[in-house]
């Protein structure tokens, strides 16, 4: 019941033998690692041997040289019908279904993701580009529609491809030539996925490919050159990002928009009224797919008292069940944290609240795991969402107990966090429900099932607050920022 393999739904059928073959093609480590032996090694993370491929990050003038480019092709980019580009944009959504193995092998070494979410990312990708050409194509008709020009998109690591193709596609499709800077971790999956855009007919100096670490991202949000930006990753920099914008405008007049996606301290109530197999089975999805290295993952687990012992017995027994260790395992349902720093940091908040007395209860990893960055399951009991401080961005579930006359001031310390990203409640008593969802500040609420991310086109994801700032991707007003007159995109859609 808890393990992803038996409830997954991305339609690979792990028992088949031929899929299997195809995957370990892929996964196999090359005699020759991906792509020109230049520049920076990209290392796997669940094999630190495993040399996944190589980059070269962009210099300075290289940077300039993008930045002059892409502003001279803005307005050429800008010229080309709406419905070619979404033709472009919607070559590469078939191009990406096409080279789906490759592309997931390359998610699997570079990210350390599981085949599941490998696959389910992919699928994000491709739903991505076809709902922004779709957007845009909505709008072909009318003149009034006018790009911003030169935007610059900056990615994480956790959704190398889904984030950075969600990114693109949109300043693509609103008709803005783009610089895209991925994060310095998953450079490789990128590279790629901007040779298939190109190789889909978006014009080079219309995308530009800029990798590169913080610095890089500085020049390219800094450069005046820039009329957006499009972030996700951690709360710190999208601060850093929103007070180099603060002071600019447009040609149009208005703020130069910044559209970012950060972090999370994602509760989920449960009342005693809940399904307790249910509760559980979510809540290891939430908190610990992925390494929990998604800005929705669950990181804060309250229990009503009275049915706490009896759900936490079960949560341990679920972790137990799972197995940390590489990807390239097909039954592996945790995969590495992406870099040691990263492992590190987390071990370290988990000491650190051993060492103030917090139980503390953690999973075994398995023997391979001494190859690579690998953090287990971990649960810690806190008393107090005080304690809680910054995001921890692994597989660490805090749990917090709370008496049923508790709840509200429950409620008012989840919001008191200052972040506003996912929340959830599991409870079958429909006041309780309607009582918490109306109070909650986050930007996703769910109800009786797993915290998730995007679903493209049919639940735009975003918070606010500490969380982010700007519309919601995979929505209809994320287009809309990016822009200048967006009068023609009709209010009905303002309001969806
Ligand atoms: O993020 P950074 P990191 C959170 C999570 C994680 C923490 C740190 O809590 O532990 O952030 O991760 C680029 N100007 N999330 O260090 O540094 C950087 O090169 C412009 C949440 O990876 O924010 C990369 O491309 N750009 C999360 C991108 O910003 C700059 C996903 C993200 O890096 C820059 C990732 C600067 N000054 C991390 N400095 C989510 N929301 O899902 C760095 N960058």
């Amino acid at each position: 019941l808890f393990r992803p393999e038996r409830r997954n739904s991305v339609g690979l059928d792990l028992t088949n033998e031929n899929t299997l073959r195809a995957l370990g093609a892929c996964l196999t480590k090359p005699a020759t690692p991906f792509g020109e032996i230049h520049g920076v090694a990209v290392l796997n993370p669940a094999d630190r041997s495993d040399v996944v491929g190589h980059i070269a990050f962009a210099t300075l003038q290289a940077r300039e040289d993008a930045l002059a480019r892409a502003t001279r092709a803005a307005l050429a980019w800008a010229a080309v019908p709406a419905t070619d580009r979404a033709r472009m944009l919607e070559m590469a959504a078939d191009m990406v279904e096409r080279d789906m193995a490759p592309l997931m092998g390359l998610i699997m070494r570079e990210a350390g993701k599981t085949l599941a979410n490998a696959v389910s990312e992919i699928r994000e990708a491709v739903d991505f580009l076809r709902y922004y050409a779709a957007g845009i194509r909505a709008h072909a008709a009318d003149a009034t529609v006018r790009p911003l020009g030169v935007v610059t998109c900056i990615s994480p690591w956790n959704f190398p491809l889904a984030i950075f193709l969600g990114q693109v596609s949109a300043a693509l499709a609103a008709g803005n030539a783009v610089l895209a800077k991925p994060a310095e971790e998953t450079p490789l999956i990128a590279r790629a996925a901007v040779r298939i855009l190109h190789d889909a007919g978006i014009p080079h100096d219309a995308l530009h490919f800029v990798p590169g670490d913080g610095e890089a991202g500085a020049h390219l949000v800094g450069d005046p050159r820039v009329n957006a930006v499009l972030f996700t990753g951690s709360t710190a920099v999208a601060r850093l990002i929103q007070k180099q914008l603060a002071t600019r405008l447009n040609p149009d007049g208005r703020p130069v928009p910044l559209i970012a996606e950060t972090g999370g301290q994602n509760a989920l109530i449960v009342d005693s009224s809940a399904l307790t197999e249910q509760v559980v089975a979510d809540v290891m999805s939430s908190a610990f797919d992925s390494a929990g290295q998604r800005c929705s993952a669950l990181r804060v687990l309250c229990l009503q008292d009275d049915c706490a012992d009896r759900v936490l017995a079960m949560l341990k027994g679920a972790m137990r069940e799972w197995r940390v260790g590489n990807p390239a395992h097909p039954q592996t349902d945790i995969g590495p944290v992406i870099s040691a720093e990263a492992r590190a940091g987390i071990l370290d908040h988990v000491e650190a609240m051993r060492t103030r007395g917090y139980p503390v209860f953690q999973t075994d990893p398995t023997l391979e795991c001494a190859q690579g960055t690998f953090v287990a399951p971990t649960l810690i009991e806190i008393d107090d969402l005080n304690t809680l401080g910054q995001e921890v961005f692994g597989p660490v579930l805090h749990v917090v107990r709370y008496a049923r006359d508790a709840l509200p001031a429950l409620m008012k310390a989840i919001n008191a966090t200052g972040y506003a990203l996912t929340f959830g409640v599991h409870s079958r008593v429909d006041h309780t429900i309607e009582t918490l969802t109306a109070k909650a500040a986050a930007g996703n609420v769910y109800v009786n099932r797993n915290l998730v991310g995007a679903v493209v086109g049919v639940q735009p994801f975003g918070g606010h607050g500490l969380s982010g700032t700007g519309p919601k991707a995979g929505g209809p007003l994320y287009l809309r920022r990016l822009v200048a007159a967006s009068s023609a995109i009709p209010a009905e859609l303002e309001r969806a």
